[in-house]
């Protein structure tokens, strides 16, 4: 899954495609790097407090984007958002799948929608909002908790009439996650194939990967030089069973999962 970020405020990529002909090409240039679907934000999430839009502004960046790469014959094609109403006008506009990183809880309308329409939907952890989720997230175990509150939400998708099979799994790396749970989280990966569902994990750029790379006077290494790091946790990924792994650098990532899927097929 490769990112399109149409944002001004994304943390490794903002303000490089808030053009909608900048977006289309970049959108292009994903799938031509060999992503098998590219995933359309127009809200940041980034660490630090992201910057709340409105679903009109929202609507205004993902719509004529996805209008115009289906146009171009591009897809399959994800809308990343938690509002209901944006991924309505998104998949009217020509988009597959639902990418919800509040995992249907911060609009009660979503589960509906991802019902009513049958359409595949990443079903993403984290916990509180936005503003609050990056202070001190606290677990005492996050790998079972994690999988405990997917499990939960699993179930409440279904009573609002999801089937679960629509349903891909993600345990929200970043997101109420130090770098020490993120860590963990894909030490343990193949402890969520207990939820039964195809699983995604997004560790693109992120900070656990800028942690782990600190320079000596205990500064994260920047996002633009986390690439060989980035390559280093989706080889984590891939090896461990995601299905999925959500990238910016897709001509390289591919090249890493290939590898990681001719190891685990022994050819
Ligand atoms: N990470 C970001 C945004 N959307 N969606 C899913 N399903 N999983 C993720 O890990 C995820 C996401 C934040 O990264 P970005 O700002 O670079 O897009």
């Amino acid at each position: 899954m490769g990112v399109l970020n149409v944002t001004p405020d994304s943390f490794s990529d903002g303000g490089r495609f808030t053009d909608p002909g900048a977006a289309v090409d970049h959108g292009l240039a994903l799938f031509e790097a060999g992503a098998d679907v590219v995933d359309v934000g127009g809200e940041s999430t980034r660490p630090g407090g992201a910057f709340a839009v409105g679903e009109a502004e929202e609507c205004r960046r993902v719509v004529p984007v996805i209008r115009a790469l289906r146009d171009r014959g591009a897809g399959p094609l994800s809308v990343d958002t938690t509002k209901a109403s944006v991924a309505r006008a998104a998949l009217d506009a020509g988009a597959d799948i639902v990418n919800d990183v509040s995992g249907f809880s911060f609009d009660p309308e979503m589960a509906g929608l991802v019902a009513e329409r049958g359409v595949p939907a990443v079903m993403m952890h984290l916990r509180g909002n936005f503003t609050d989720m990056h202070r001190e997230p606290r677990y005492e175990d996050v790998v079972t908790e994690v999988r405990t509150e997917l499990r939960d939400r699993l179930e409440r998708a279904q009573e609002s009439g999801v089937d679960r099979r629509q349903i891909i799994v993600d345990p929200g790396l970043g997101f109420a996650k130090d770098a020490g749970h993120s860590l963990e989280v894909l030490r343990r990966l193949p402890e969520l194939a207990a939820l039964d569902r195809p699983l995604l994990v997004g560790p693109s750029r992120k900070r656990f990967i800028g942690r782990a790379l600190a320079r000596d006077g205990g500064d994260d290494l920047p996002v633009e030089e986390r690439l060989m790091g980035t390559a280093a946790a989706v080889a984590a990924c891939v090896l461990a069973g995601a299905h999925v792994v959500r990238v910016h650098d897709v001509r390289e990532m591919v090249q890493v999962a290939r590898v990681c899927d001719a190891i685990l097929a022994g050819d």
